[in-house]
């Protein structure tokens, strides 16, 4: 694979899929105003409350063939999964931790391995984020530096669990979780086009690095974004939603975009973009050079919601009609 696919492939496909998909936005009678992912941290629940939601996770109407068939029908041409996000889970079977989908759950699959066989027969590329920072499992998880809440006044690290900010050490968390699963997920699922990591609080410079010799040495021909943090990496995520003033040069650029208003499955969140605003937002997003990651949060059974179907549907048939870039 090479590297300059990038700026070819201008649309791909990110789902937020995780244990914060069970409870879809709601704890204890309450809705959760802000992205469903965050969940566990915005009701502040603790981990032997929240992983007894491993015991029920079983989307038996999972099906990666579907998905990725549909995404590429929708003219996408790379797939985002989240191979762990914040809460610490990964959603691919770990011999690092057992705290994940295969070990953990009824389910006893690996969809990221699905998803990789099904991007293999549709010829789309495969991306995998992985939250290196943030990681609410770990009592040595990162965020615990400096302001340790985030726009919404929720805790970037887990102090309902580990309250001794200060005893904290994220290399602890970084050489006995981090670089092992980031060394499974580029050795275990073929030819990786993207690593996406996520919020970097806590990384040192050295600790960027490493993970990113990593990236080299398993898989050279796969990029990394800026969020790996310390001012490396090959391209830059811009903000969430964020569309420039004008065109960016001097580098490849990606805005990941949500279709609705949160990252994970939130039942109540109904706030679909549709599938026009969708169409104007690559055209505007491409003229300016930069790639359009659209998200979507699968449900509890593994579904793309039939809402967020149908508007990919939608767009595309317009591809259809009126051209691909
Ligand atoms: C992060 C995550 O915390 C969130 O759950 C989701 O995964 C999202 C894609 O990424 O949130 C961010 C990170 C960076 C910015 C905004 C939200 N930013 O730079 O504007």
């Amino acid at each position: 694979m090479e590297k300059n696919w990038f700026s070819q492939d201008r649309f791909g496909f990110m789902m937020h899929w995780g244990l914060y998909s069970l409870p879809a936005g709601e704890w204890k009678g309450q809705q959760c105003e802000y992205i469903g992912e965050w969940l566990q941290s915005r009701f502040r629940i603790p981990n032997a409350e929240y992983s007894r939601l491993a015991e029920c996770f079983n989307p038996v109407l999972f099906d990666a063939d579907s998905i990725v068939k549909h995404a590429r029908d929708c003219g996408m041409r790379y797939l985002v999964l989240t191979s762990k996000h914040h809460e610490g889970f990964a959603m691919y079977r770990s011999e690092v931790d057992p705290y994940n989908i295969y070990d953990a759950t009824p389910f006893k699959r690996d969809p990221i391995l699905e998803f990789a066989e099904a991007c293999y027969k549709y010829d789309l590329k495969l991306g995998l984020y992985y939250s290196q920072d943030l990681d609410w499992k770990d009592p040595d998880g990162g965020g615990y530096t400096a302001d340790h809440t985030n726009v919404g006044g929720m805790s970037w690290t887990n102090d309902w669990d580990y309250p001794n900010n200060d005893g904290k050490e994220y290399a602890r968390c970084f050489e006995r979780k981090i670089k092992p699963q980031v060394k499974e997920i580029l050795t275990r699922f073929g030819d990786l086009c993207l690593i996406w990591f996520d919020t970097p609080l806590t990384l040192s410079v050295a600790q960027s690095q490493e993970l990113c010799h990593m990236v080299r040495m398993y898989q050279p021909n796969c990029l990394v974004n800026s969020r790996i943090g310390n001012g490396l990496g090959d391209y830059s995520s811009l903000g969430d939603n964020q569309i420039p003033a004008g065109r960016k040069s001097g580098g490849l650029f990606e805005t990941a975009a949500t279709l609705n208003d949160t990252w994970g499955y939130k039942s109540f969140d109904q706030n679909w973009k549709s599938s026009r605003e969708m169409v104007t937002l690559l055209g505007r997003l491409a003229s300016r050079n930069v790639n359009y990651l659209l998200n979507v949060g699968p449900d509890p059974l593994g579904r793309i919601p039939a809402k967020a179907w149908q508007i990919m549907d939608e767009v595309g048939r317009w591809m259809e009609t009126c051209g691909e870039a």
